[in-house]
């Protein structure tokens, strides 16, 4: 065990439920917090419901905790006010709740659509500048610049992981490019909390694939290669889907349906 207690935040998710039994083997106690149900708490889990909103509360969540995996907020594209509240305010509130109790690390569930609009014949790193791709991806851009302002300033360590598709297969073409398995998420998980020293790190979290619009060197530090690839899946996800039309922008651009989804009707 290396942590006494870890913070999940957005833990009732997919990835959040995919990581509560996870990381239980890697702390003494795992507190485990969502504005949605959480069900009951297994041995060594703590359950702490908490809008990201609400100061109070996400200050309380933060309290006695030495590490923060912050997945919790809106994760899709969708209107301004829930993105603001959850992304942005909810996000202000972490951090300023993890100054105020002195946790040192953050692991913060960005996106690639702080990316997405880039073109799928491009190949880019996390040293290029963002280009979101709607409101969600503004929203984790905002999350990113939080954490390195909370770097310089307070020395509050963060990997911000701009997650690909993690899900138990790619569905899609696309994520044939941009899927990470859940064992691979635990390892950069894992990786990104443990790693010496981190300042404010952005990777790109994503799978072995052999198609990849991402370039990771710059994060080597972490100690982590994904070991998992989606080409196994390849030849289903070929057959299942039709070949894609090049001059749709969900086509075209790396962050997919997500370049025409949203409020901008
Ligand atoms: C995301 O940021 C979403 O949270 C997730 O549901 C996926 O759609 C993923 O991006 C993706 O780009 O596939």
């Amino acid at each position: 065990l290396r942590f006494g207690r870890l913070l999940l935040t957005g833990a009732a998710g997919g990835l959040g439920q995919a990581l509560r039994p996870r990381l239980k083997a890697y702390c003494d106690t795992l507190r485990l917090s969502d504005v949605a149900d959480l069900g009951t708490a297994a041995a060594g889990e703590e359950l702490q419901r908490a809008a990201l909103e609400d100061a109070a509360a996400v200050h309380a969540l933060l309290a006695g905790v030495d590490a923060v995996v912050h997945l919790g907020g809106v994760s899709t594209e969708q209107p301004w006010q829930p993105i603001l509240q959850a992304n942005i305010v909810g996000a202000y509130n972490l951090y300023e709740a993890a100054r105020r109790h002195g946790v040192r690390r953050i692991v913060f569930a960005s996106s690639n659509h702080v990316t997405g609009f880039y073109r799928q014949d491009e190949v880019i790193s996390p040293k290029d500048p963002v280009r979101p791709d709607g409101l969600y991806g503004l929203s984790k851009a905002f999350g990113e610049n939080l954490a390195q302002l909370y770097f310089d300033r307070h020395g509050i360590e963060t990997v911000s992981v701009r997650i690909g598709s993690s899900f138990p297969a790619p569905k899609n073409r696309r994520m044939l490019a941009t899927w990470m398995s859940f064992d691979d998420l635990e390892r950069l998980v894992m990786a990104s909390l443990t790693a010496p020293v981190v300042g404010h790190t952005v990777v790109y979290g994503m799978g072995d694939n052999t198609t990849t619009w991402w370039d990771n060197t710059s994060a080597r530090h972490l100690g982590w290669r994904p070991q998992d690839s989606s080409e196994p899946f390849r030849p289903a996800v070929e057959a299942a889907e039709a070949v894609l039309d090049r001059n749709d922008p969900a086509v075209l651009y790396q962050g997919g349906p997500f370049v025409r989804t949203g409020p901008f009707d």
